[in-house]
């Protein structure tokens, strides 16, 4: 592992550090924009106190906190970075390849590095199955690796693609709190609500903090699932985000793809579709996430 210069410092001086995923940037945004994006997410957690730690492997070695030539690795298509959940890092650093890592191994290497929170767009899920099919067996790692890494992710909740109600029940099943951020309604990332309660609301970081440092010493030892919806003039109009879903389910269950393909291939179709809507209200929910995920760091410095 090799850890930025930086990001060490500040954890070795107790300070806040927010770790992110490079997934996001790889294979959830187009070419061009990504780069962008990983700027602004990075200048964002800073201007709220923090410093940025975007993890991914490179050349078989997982890096926190990547300079700009490492960003622009992650995010050049020609550089083929892999899809790498938890179950690839051995493959990985064994093989030497390069990779973007998921919430899933993002969250494990955060914490191998001693990072407790975690800022990013939206978590992986249960997927709804295919049409005539009782399961699709497509459960997101990120559920699992929430269940037994002591990690707080700030995110969106998951998107209307997925089987939101099945998601939430297998949070609850792994003992994983769910806290809604300013919301009593889990949040349905373009959306800011879906049908579902949250057992838990606070309304400052300084509250999602005790509720981590409460967790984190007499919890089931689980990360805790902090869900911010998409500040109110980004969210998808209703009308749109019902069309783009429809088309984005029918066009997986027509084509052969599965496993950690499907949720690209839908961000895909989603942003071209919404001629680039989907994506400002991707990138809009993406960089509130770090933010607030940045005060609940700084607020954890402070007890
Ligand atoms: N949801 C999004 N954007 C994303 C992802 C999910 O809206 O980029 C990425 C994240 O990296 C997440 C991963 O951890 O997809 C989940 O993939 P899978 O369902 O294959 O586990
Ligand atoms: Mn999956």
């Amino acid at each position: 592992m090799r850890v930025a210069e930086e990001v060490a410092d500040a954890l070795a001086a107790g300070g806040a550090v927010v770790a992110l995923e490079s997934t996001i940037l790889a294979h959830g945004l187009p070419t061009g924009r990504n780069r962008e994006v990983a700027d602004e997410v990075e200048r964002t957690v800073r201007a709220a106190g923090a410093v940025p730690a975007t993890i991914a492997v490179l050349d078989g070695r997982l890096r926190v906190g990547l300079d700009g030539s490492g960003l622009d690795r992650v995010c050049d298509p020609a550089a083929g970075m892999a899809k790498l959940s938890a179950r690839d890092l051995g493959p990985a650093i064994a093989l030497g390849r390069d990779g973007a890592t998921t919430i899933a191994s993002t969250a494990l290497i955060a914490h191998a590095a001693g990072i407790g929170v975690f800022g990013t767009g939206g978590l992986g899920g249960v997927h709804l199955p295919p049409p005539g099919t009782p399961s699709s067996w497509d459960v997101s790692a990120d559920l699992d690796v929430l269940a037994t890494t002591p990690v707080t992710v700030v995110c969106s909740g998951v998107k209307s693609v997925l089987d939101i109600a099945a998601t939430i029940e297998v949070l609850e099943t792994r003992s994983v709190p769910v806290v809604g951020y300013r919301t009593d309604t889990f949040p349905a990332f373009y959306r800011r609500e879906s049908r579902f309660a949250v057992p838990w609301r606070v309304d400052s970081a300084r509250a999602a903090a005790a509720v981590i440092a409460a967790h984190r010493d007499r919890g089931p030892g689980s990360g805790v699932l902090v869900v911010n919806p998409v500040p109110a003039e980004h969210e998808l109009d209703a009308d749109l985000h019902d069309r783009l879903l429809a088309e984005g389910m029918a066009l997986v269950a027509r084509s052969e793809v599965r496993g950690g393909d499907v949720t690209p291939v839908l961000l895909e179709h989603f942003h071209t579709a919404s001629a680039g809507a989907s994506l400002d209200t991707n990138e809009a929910l993406v960089l509130d996430n770090v933010r607030v995920a940045a005060e609940i760091a700084v607020a954890l410095t402070r007890p």
